[in-house]
């Protein structure tokens, strides 16, 4: 047992001791804080609902609102202020060209560019509104095929991006995405061939509201913007779809202000709805949902520790995906099942839902990095562009398994079958809030 296993069956064991506290917290813009594990531990934190980010050191760092801060001194945990360590990589991003979002887009400058691609290829591409946030903004897809305003009896492949709002690199992937088939069709067979035979429809930003209140507000912000009953703000949108939704406790909440709280009934958000009224009325025969960071590719189930039903199958995309990803420039990005050695269990997660709904591949792609150690959500904007052309070669074989055109060249190298090191420590913590009833 490594380490860091040993710390973590320490932690689930406190987990289910431990009293939870007489409230949850509300989170809202504040700060990091960190907390010696051994004060974690005596007070029983990990069932605070408390939003975690990793460790360091011997100490839990953790994003913390207001309310937290007062509960936190109120249990005289001996906490400390981390955020000026922080800010430096938050304020990279600023300039006067970019906004407080450098490269990234905010939801209205990926609108704008979703209409210049479209106005730029008319002929095979259309912005389509699926639904609206809580908050009014309109979710966008962008669909590229042939004939894009006609709905075709074609095999369809669905991007998404940014259920999670300070997740941004996940946005930048599949608009990069889009422009690429775009810009190849026309000097290109093998994207010519994608864009003609089936239809890619690219999401790349499901929670509109939740990426503009990171931007604006709390760059550590998850959730999306539901005003809750008890005050918190924010459902999970990866915890409200409609497979085994809220089965257990194991990872999603019933709690409002957790982190990972699920919401009150499967689909209740309707970001999460948009998605699945998109899903429902096409022929999808493939899923990519990407999230940051930990550099891993997961596949169902998520929900419990099982093996779904195209186990094999899907372990074989995987590895195929991770060779190609690996053949760009060598970033390994390991892969297994969502709740199994290199993920953990939670349920209501979108491609538990997606594969259950249709039986096509759905993987949750989590991009770099792989610790928060190098950075964790804030992908350096020098990155963007060498993240999705990694990622590129995955997507391009999995659409032509989708639509069963040529499959792409195979990687220069062999696949790296890495049955990756053990997850690490901060990212599991992140998800050792479950309330046990
Ligand atoms: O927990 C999630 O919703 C995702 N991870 S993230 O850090 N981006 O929030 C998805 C992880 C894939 N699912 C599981 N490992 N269960
Ligand atoms: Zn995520």
């Amino acid at each position: 047992m490594t380490t860091t296993r040993k710390a973590l069956a320490a932690l689930g064991l406190l987990i289910v001791l431990a009293a939870p506290p007489a409230r949850l917290h509300a989170q809202g813009p504040g700060e990091v804080v960190s907390v010696p594990v051994r004060q974690f531990r005596l007070k029983g934190l990990a069932r605070w609902g408390l939003d975690l980010l990793f460790e360091e050191r011997g100490r839990v760092f953790i994003a913390a609102s207001s309310d937290d801060i007062a509960a936190l001194a109120r249990a005289r945990v001996a906490f400390a202020f981390e955020t000026a360590r922080f800010a430096p990589a938050a304020a990279a991003g600023i300039s006067a060209a970019g906004g407080l979002n450098g490269a990234y887009h905010s939801s209205l400058e990926l609108e704008t560019e979703l209409r210049l691609l479209e106005s730029a290829h008319p002929a095979i591409a259309a912005v389509r509104e699926i639904g609206r946030s809580l908050e009014g903004r309109p979710i966008y897809a962008l669909k590229v095929s042939d004939n894009p305003a006609l709905d075709e009896a074609e095999p369809a492949f669905l991007v998404l991006g940014c259920h999670h709002a300070r997740e941004w690199i996940s946005v930048e992937v599949p608009l990069l995405y889009a422009r690429h088939l775009l810009e190849s069709y026309a000097s290109d067979p093998a994207a010519r061939d994608l864009v003609d035979r089936g239809e890619t429809w690219i999401v790349p930003l499901v929670n509109p509201d939740g990426l503009e209140y990171s931007i604006h507000v709390y760059r550590y912000w998850r959730k999306n913007r539901r005003a809750n009953a008890d005050g918190s703000f924010g459902v999970d949108l990866n915890r409200n779809y409609g497979h085994m939704w809220g089965c257990d406790d194991q990872g999603s909440s019933p709690e409002p202000a957790s982190a990972v709280y699920r919401g009150p009934a499967p689909f209740s958000e309707p970001e999460s709805d948009s998605v699945r009224r998109l899903f429902l009325g096409r022929d999808f025969r493939a899923v990519v949902s990407y999230h940051s960071y930990s550099q891993v590719i997961l596949y169902p189930w998520a929900y419990a520790d099982l093996p779904c039903p195209d186990d094999a199958a899907f372990d074989d995309l995987a590895r195929t995906m991770s060779g190609l990803m690996a053949a760009h420039r060598g970033t390994v990005y390991a892969y297994g099942r969502s709740a199994g050695g290199i993920g953990y269990t939670s349920n209501g997660e979108t491609c538990d839902w997606t594969y259950a709904a249709a039986g096509v591949p759905s993987f949750t792609v989590e991009l770099p990095p792989e610790d928060a150690d190098e950075g964790g959500f804030f992908n350096d904007e020098a990155e963007i562009e060498a993240i999705f052309r990694e990622n590129l070669p995955a997507l391009l074989f999995l659409a032509g398994r989708a639509f069963g055109t040529a499959p792409p060249a195979e990687p220069r190298r062999p696949a790296l079958d890495r049955r990756p090191k053990a997850p690490s420590l901060g990212k599991l913590l992140r998800w050792l809030t479950i309330p046990v009833r």
